[in-house]
């Protein structure tokens, strides 16, 4: 009999999911629900509530829940084979969180399938928008728990992070400060990845290791709850935290809402969900120490994955648990796709072909001109002003600017990773730009490591099914190994390889000292 295993993603403008036969190392189907078109009566626009306030970025939980039962309505109309699923895993957006009552806890045992998920939870929560990850609002209770925890380093040494405003941690500390009634009405706080495995398996479903770690609440090191992490937030906040697990352990089997309704197999397994970063990295088949893929998109997101806990003193990078073991970082540069796109406006270069001729007329190092591209507000490394700075650079030398913004992303990437200690054997370049032969063959010359092109559309739900057949797999005794697992599934695209070149490699070695006192000077500059 194939086994099948059902992954989704609920990330912030839709749903997925990708079922997989895992023998046959085959996606057998995708599906997508787009939260502002199929769900218009909730108002949301990209998946976001309108609010005057631009800072805030709420989203309503009964329209996750909702799109739960539209896309698994979906799924039984297109003939997916639902009965034959064995286990469900899933990704959630990460930091969002969810805000259950005292009732809660009853209403998802005794889901009713005659009703809607909606019907069935309404009442349920203490509070009904859920603050995501876009929410910027919680400057101030970052500052108070970042004192309160010690500093920058402290903080992201305990935590995996620094305090950042998105963090769950500093918005349940913002709810507790502002609505304090509505903190004492909370009896469960879930993150969307436990809200929704919390309606697949019918009970208030334990948060896991990868998502736990991106609300300033777990101890990175030990994955527990860091106690003076929940004092530092808000008071009883034990009492409304589930358990920590790692993703993929069996809670149950599934609700018998889903098996009634929609005829999922009796006997699927509902297991732990992650966030879609973590799952990411499963679905990108990161799961040796050491591994590293580049997201080339809007912004740029560096992933790696580490045997030993290493945090980033400088609290730039996150950690997260990974799904495989061990642990992953990202760290996400803003000004990636976004910057590259600028500087070829300004050059007024038609395409991004004579852009990587342009880059070609130029030698590696740039003669060591130096351009600082931060359009936007930077993230990593920290640059609240934005601006661009050149260094020893001709600004009316095209060439030497579209060069300059490729070594210049990949040059900050290699330094603001260092702190990881560790060396890629190679790099999966991922993403929209990631089709850009030029800007992969400075990323392999920059890093000193071959770079191979994956693509993989769904990545977040892929590595959400795949977690759901290791849960199954470990819970039905036998010993799944991941390297085996994800093989066949996540493969690079074949003739991608890109090859360092070993002259171009030093000479990076060498600029990347100065490219960082650049950046100290620019850094300087702005905040004085
Ligand atoms: C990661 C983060 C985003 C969300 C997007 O820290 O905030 O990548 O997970 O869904």
């Amino acid at each position: 009999m194939a086994k099948l295993f059902l992954g989704l993603d609920s990330s912030t403008q839709s749903l997925s999911t990708v079922v997989i036969d895992l023998d046959a190392r085959k996606v057998l189907c995708e599906q997508s629900l787009n939260f502002d078109r199929a769900l218009p009566h909730y108002g949301t626009r990209n998946g976001v509530l309108p609010n005057r306030d631009p800072l805030v970025k709420h989203s309503p939980p009964l329209m996750w829940a909702e799109a739960l039962d539209l896309l698994f309505a979906r799924m039984k109309k297109d003939g997916v084979p639902l009965s034959k699923i064995l286990a469900v895993s899933g990704s959630g957006q990460q930091h969002g969180s969810v805000y259950f009552n005292d009732r809660a806890a009853g209403a998802l045992e005794h889901l009713d399938p005659q009703q809607s998920l909606v019907e069935n939870l309404r009442g349920a929560f203490s509070r009904k928008t859920s603050p995501i990850w876009m929410d910027s609002s919680t400057a101030k209770e970052c500052a108070e728990i970042r004192k309160k925890l010690g500093g920058i380093k402290f903080t992201a040494s305990r935590t995996g992070s620094d305090t950042f405003e998105r963090f769950t941690g500093p918005q349940i500390r913002k709810l507790f400060k502002t609505e304090p009634k509505a903190h004492a009405r909370t009896a469960g706080i879930a993150l969307v990845s436990s809200f929704m495995a919390s309606l697949l398996a019918g009970k208030i479903a334990p948060i896991d290791f990868g998502d736990g770690a991106g609300m300033n609440l777990m101890d990175i090191r030990r994955k527990n709850w860091n106690h003076d992490a929940l004092k530092a937030t808000a008071p009883g906040l034990i009492g409304k935290l589930p358990p920590l697990t790692a993703s993929g352990q069996v809670i149950g089997p599934a609700s018998s809402y889903f098996v009634k309704k929609f005829g999922l197999n009796a006997e699927a397994l509902a297991t732990v969900w992650t966030g879609d970063n973590p799952a990411s990295v499963i679905g990108l088949g990161l799961i040796k120490p050491g591994q590293v893929a580049i997201s080339l998109g809007t912004s740029d997101t560096f992933f790696g994955t580490m045997e030993k806990c290493q945090t980033d003193e400088n609290g730039e990078g996150h950690v997260f648990g990974s799904p495989a073991g061990g642990y992953m970082t990202l760290i996400c540069f803003k000004n990636g796709s976004l910057a590259r796109e600028k500087i070829r406006e300004l050059y007024k270069i038609p395409d991004w072909k004579k852009f990587g001729e342009l880059v070609a007329q130029t030698p590696p190092g740039n003669n060591g001109g130096i351009l600082l591209p931060w359009f936007e507000a930077e993230i990593v490394p920290r640059v609240n002003r934005p601006g661009i700075h050149r260094f020893d650079l001709d600004e009316q030398n095209a060439a030497a600017n579209c060069r300059a913004i490729f070594e210049a992303q990949m040059m900050s990437m290699r330094l603001h990773s260092e702190w990881m200690q560790v060396s890629p054997e190679q790099i999966y370049a991922t993403g929209g730009a990631s089709n850009d032969l030029a800007l992969l063959q400075v990323m392999a010359d920059v890093m000193n490591c071959r770079v191979l092109r994956i693509e993989i559309s769904k990545s977040a739900a892929l590595g959400a099914a795949l977690i759901a057949a290791h849960g199954w797999l470990a819970a039905t005794g036998q010993k799944p190994k991941w390297e085996r697992l994800v093989s066949g599934f996540t493969a690079p695209v074949p003739g991608s390889e890109i090859h360092p070149d070993k002259k171009a490699a030093k000479i990076y070695d060498k600029l990347l000292g100065k490219y960082a006192a650049c950046e100290s000077e620019a850094l300087e500059k702005i905040s004085g």
